[in-house]
């Protein structure tokens, strides 16, 4: 296909085929092995589709064991026997039993992008790290990228007042890495995990650094235990902030769900893909296992990206310094202290 330029040349567009690989449910007690089974006909799929890139959501092999307490449990750091937890992380990548899918990737020369949980080898003081992870697998089916969650949401403790826990805090660290841009798949390619993509800061950092293509998988309870007026804005709320992401970015956006009712959790799905302009330009439509597919311009990214978001032009940056600045906390509750009906007793 050619498309027309400004001056009036032809020229080939970097188009990217991508597979959006929904997940539904995956069971506690369900196999390594049979989980790879489902993505691999996903994969298969997608290489019949036409596609150069399938993404997988966030922890893509396993249930999503933070709902559970799996160690000895208290307040402190994780404590007690870590196995049933440990069980839940891969310590190498491939490990035995996702090699199949590296195999396959390169058999078919189709890259993916998977989401798992990673307990790393221990470091110089003997301290293994837990991460929730992407990696970006290339055509070749070799790792040509890694990416560690930044934003962990939830909470460090067992909390019985809830009806489930959400216990990425206690089990996972925040990435030491942050938001890398790749120059794979013709593009410039970046990656985010679930409660990454709520945050603007997320696709600015790769905004900055020329991103086309922001992979971001997730895990999201339609119930939100600390204040469920938001519950019925889930749907509305994972739209917003990936169409805003990619449209005030000139970039596009793949988000991936783990969906359906897991383990008696219910957990959004819409998965989508959507263009620079803020268009969602395919979506899922059921819950469970399903591939949406997209023929992605690459180059449409400079359409926003050299006129209303021409960073160089317009941003300015030194008007910005209260987001970059670690020693600034919030001013959000210095503002509510000055408000005149402020009332010390329910702040203090
Ligand atoms: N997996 C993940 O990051 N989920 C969060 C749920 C937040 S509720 C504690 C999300 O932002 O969708």
């Amino acid at each position: 296909m050619t498309a027309h330029s400004a001056h009036g040349a032809y020229h080939r567009p970097r188009e990217l085929w991508v597979g959006a690989a929904q997940l539904g449910p995956i069971a506690r007690d369900e196999s390594r092995a049979d989980v790879v089974d489902r993505l691999l006909l996903l994969l298969r799929q997608g290489a019949e589709y036409g596609c150069e890139l399938v993404v997988f959501p966030e922890l893509a092999l396993t249930s999503f064991f933070p709902r559970w307490i799996l160690d000895g449990g208290g307040n402190g750091p994780i404590s007690g026997d870590t196995t049933e937890l440990d069980s839940f992380y891969e310590v190498e990548m491939p490990s035995t039993s996702t090699q199949r899918l590296f195999d396959e990737a390169k058999r078919l020369a189709v890259g993916f992008c998977l989401g798992y949980a990673e307990l790393t080898p221990p470091d110089a003081d003997g301290v293994r790290h837990r991460y929730n992870t992407y990696v970006l697998v290339d055509r070749d089916g070799e790792i040509t990228a890694k990416y560690r969650k930044v934003h962990i949401p939830g909470h460090e403790a067992y909390e019985p007042w809830r009806q489930f826990q959400h216990l990425e805090r206690r089990y996972f660290e925040e990435s030491p890495d942050g938001f890398g841009v790749h120059n794979a798949f013709g593009g410039r390619i970046g990656m985010a995990i679930c409660n990454d993509r709520r945050w603007p800061e997320t696709y600015r950092v790769m905004g900055l650094q020329g991103v086309e293509m922001v992979l971001i998988g997730y895990n999201t309870p339609l119930n939100y235990a600390p204040d469920p007026s938001q519950n019925p804005l889930q749907a509305f709320h994972n739209h917003l902030v990936m169409q805003a992401g990619a449209y005030q970015n000139g970039t596009w956006v793949i988000g991936v769900a783990k969906g359906g009712v897991e383990e008696g959790v219910e957990s959004l799905a819409q998965t989508s893909i959507i263009a620079p302009s803020g268009q969602i330009v395919a979506q899922a439509t059921t819950i469970g296992d399903e591939l949406i597919t997209a023929r992605c311009d690459l180059d449409m990214c400079e359409r926003y990206k050299k006129t209303l978001f021409d960073f160089d032009r317009y941003r300015r940056p030194e008007m910005y310094s209260v987001i970059t600045d670690p020693t600034t906390k919030s001013l959000v509750e210095t503002a509510a202290r000055e408000r005149p009906d402020f009332d010390r007793h329910d702040h203090d």
